[in-house]
C-alpha cells in the first residue's frame, strides 16, 4: 500500500470515528441525558489512590461494599480487563424550588431532591441500556453499563470525561448544571477518542464547608462519611449517633445543603427533564402523618422511590429524630405511641423525642412506666441517657 493510500484510509477511519462520536452526542441527548463525556480506563490514578486513603482512614463507616475488592473500583480495568473506553453520561436533576426552604418548616419532613421522584437508578439504568444497545448495533462492541451501585469510581471518571469537576463537597460540579448531576457510565470494548479532563473551577470558595450542619468535611476535597447525613440517615444501620441528632433538624432522608450551597447552580440550566419532577407528596410531608406509617402504607407510599430501601423502621427512626426537633409538643404523642413500636430501633428514637419535647417531669413519669415493660438494652440505653 503506498503512503497517500494509507493516509486515505487513515482519514476515512478518523471520519468515521468522528461521525460515530457526533452520532453517539445526539442519541444520548435523544434519550435524555443531558451531558455526554468521554474518557480512557487509565485517567483517574491519583483519584483511586486517595480512595484507598479514605478507606484506610476508616471514612466509609459501614459501608463494607465500598471498601470491598478495591482492586476493581480504582481501575475501571480491574471490574473489566477488556474495557478500552468509559463513556460517562450526566442527567440534570436540578429542583424546581430552593431546597433549603423547607428546612424552616420544623413539622414537616425534608427529603432529600434526588428522592422525591421515581428512583433515579431504574430511570438512568434504561436510558444507559438503550444507548448501549444502539452503541452495539452502530458499532459492533461489547459493552457494559453501570449506575451507582458497581465499584465504579462515577466522579473522578466524569471529571476525566470533562462532564465536570470534583469540588470540596465531593461531588461533581458541572459548569452547566452546578451540582445537580446524576451519573452513569458505559464500559466499551470500542476505542473512542478521549475528551480532556476538566480542571477545578472552585476558586477560594467554601461554600458548601461552611454550610454543613455537621462539619462532615476534615478538609475541602475531602468527606467523613460517618459525619454525612445522607450517609447517617440513609446507609447507617442502627441508632443515630447522639452527637449529630440536633443537627438533622428535619432532615429524614438524605441531605441536599452543600450541593444547594454551591454558586455553580445559578448556572444551571431551567427546564429538568419531566420525568425526574417531585411528587408532590414527598416535597414537605407532615411529620405526624409519617410517624404514623405501617410496613405496609411505607411501602405503598414509597413504590419506586429510593426512600423505600431503607425500610420502615429506618424511616421511622428519622421522622423520630425529626420529631424531637420539631419544637412542637403536640408531637410528642406520636413519639409516645411509638414507646410500643415492634422494633428497639423506632422505640429508642422515639425515646430521644420525648426526651426532647416533654418537660422533665412529664418525662420522668412516663419513663418509669415504660422502662418496667422494656426488656431491649439499647432502648433502656437511650432512657437512661435521656434522663
Ligand atoms: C459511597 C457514596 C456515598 C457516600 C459517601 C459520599 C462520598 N463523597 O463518597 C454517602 C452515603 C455519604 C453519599 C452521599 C451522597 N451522595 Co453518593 N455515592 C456514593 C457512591 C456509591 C460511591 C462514591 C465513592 O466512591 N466514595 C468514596 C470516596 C473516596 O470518594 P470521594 O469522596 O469522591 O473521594 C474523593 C475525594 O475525597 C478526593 N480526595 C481524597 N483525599 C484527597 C486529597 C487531596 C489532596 C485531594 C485534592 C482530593 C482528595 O479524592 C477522592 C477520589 O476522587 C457514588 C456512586 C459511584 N459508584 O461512584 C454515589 C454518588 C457519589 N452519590 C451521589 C449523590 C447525589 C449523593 C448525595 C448528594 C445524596 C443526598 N442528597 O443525600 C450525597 C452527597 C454527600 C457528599 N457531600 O458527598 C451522586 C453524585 C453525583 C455528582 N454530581 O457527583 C453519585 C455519583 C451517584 C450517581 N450515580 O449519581 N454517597
Ligand atoms: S450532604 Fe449535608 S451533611 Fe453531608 S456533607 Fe453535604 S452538607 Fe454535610
Amino acid at each position: 500500500m503506498t503512503t497517500s493510500n494509507v493516509d486515505a484510509l487513515l482519514n476515512s477511519v478518523d471520519r468515521d470515528i468522528s461521525q460515530l462520536r457526533a452520532a453517539l452526542d445526539a442519541q444520548a441527548r435523544a434519550l435524555g441525558f443531558d451531558c455526554i463525556g468521554i474518557t480512557e480506563p487509565g485517567t483517574i490514578e491519583s483519584a483511586g489512590q486517595h480512595f484507598l486513603e479514605f478507606i484506610a482512614s476508616g471514612g466509609h463507616g459501614d459501608m463494607d461494599w465500598l471498601a470491598a475488592q478495591p482492586e476493581r473500583r480504582v481501575d475501571p480495568r480491574g471490574l473489566w480487563s477488556e474495557v478500552r473506553s468509559v463513556i460517562m453520561l450526566g442527567v440534570n436533576y436540578g429542583p424546581d424550588q430552593d431546597p433549603l426552604a423547607i428546612l424552616e418548616l420544623r413539622t414537616r419532613a425534608a427529603i432529600s431532591v434526588y428522592a422525591q421522584g421515581d428512583d433515579y437508578h431504574d430511570l438512568i439504568k434504561k436510558r444507559l441500556k438503550a444507548l448501549a444497545r444502539w452503541l452495539v448495533a452502530t458499532a459492533p462492541s461489547e459493552v457494559k453499563v453501570f449506575v451507582d451501585t458497581a465499584a465504579v469510581m462515577e466522579k473522578p471518571l466524569a471529571q476525566a470525561a470533562h462532564l465536570g469537576w470534583q469540588g470540596k463537597h465531593t461531588n461533581l460540579v458541572s459548569r452547566e448544571f452546578g451540582s445537580w448531576l446524576f451519573l452513569g457510565a458505559i464500559y466499551t470494548t470500542l476505542k473512542l477518542p478521549s475528551d480532556d479532563a476538566e480542571i477545578d473551577h472552585c476558586g477560594s470558595c467554601r461554600a458548601c464547608l461552611d454550610i454543613c450542619p455537621t462539619s462532615a468535611f476534615p478538609a475541602p476535597y475531602r468527606l467523613d462519611a460517618r459525619r454525612c447525613i445522607s450517609y447517617l440517615t440513609i446507609e447507617n444501620k442502627g441508632p443515630i449517633p447522639q452527637e449529630f441528632r440536633e443537627a438533622i433538624g428535619n432532615r429524614i432522608y438524605g441531605c441536599d445543603d452543600c450541593l444547594a450551597a454551591c454558586p455553580w447552580n445559578k448556572f444551571a440550566r431551567e427546564g429538568r427533564e419531566a420525568r425526574l419532577a417531585a411528587r408532590d407528596e414527598l416535597r414537605a410531608p407532615g411529620l405526624a402523618e409519617l410517624s404514623r406509617l405501617d410496613d405496609a402504607a411505607f411501602r405503598a407510599l414509597f413504590t419506586k422511590s429510593p426512600v423505600k430501601r431503607i425500610g420502615r423502621d429506618r424511616f421511622l427512626r428519622n421522622v423520630l429524630i425529626a420529631i424531637g426537633n420539631s419544637g412542637d409538643a403536640a408531637l410528642a404523642q406520636e413519639a409516645r405511641r411509638l414507646l410500643d413500636d415492634a422494633s428497639p430501633l423506632v422505640r429508642g428514637a422515639a425515646v430521644w423525642a420525648l426526651g426532647q419535647l416533654l418537660a422533665r417531669e412529664e418525662f420522668e413519669v412516663v419513663k418509669s412506666a415504660a422502662l418496667d415493660r422494656e426488656s431491649d438494652d439499647s432502648v433502656r440505653e437511650e432512657w437512661q441517657a435521656a434522663s
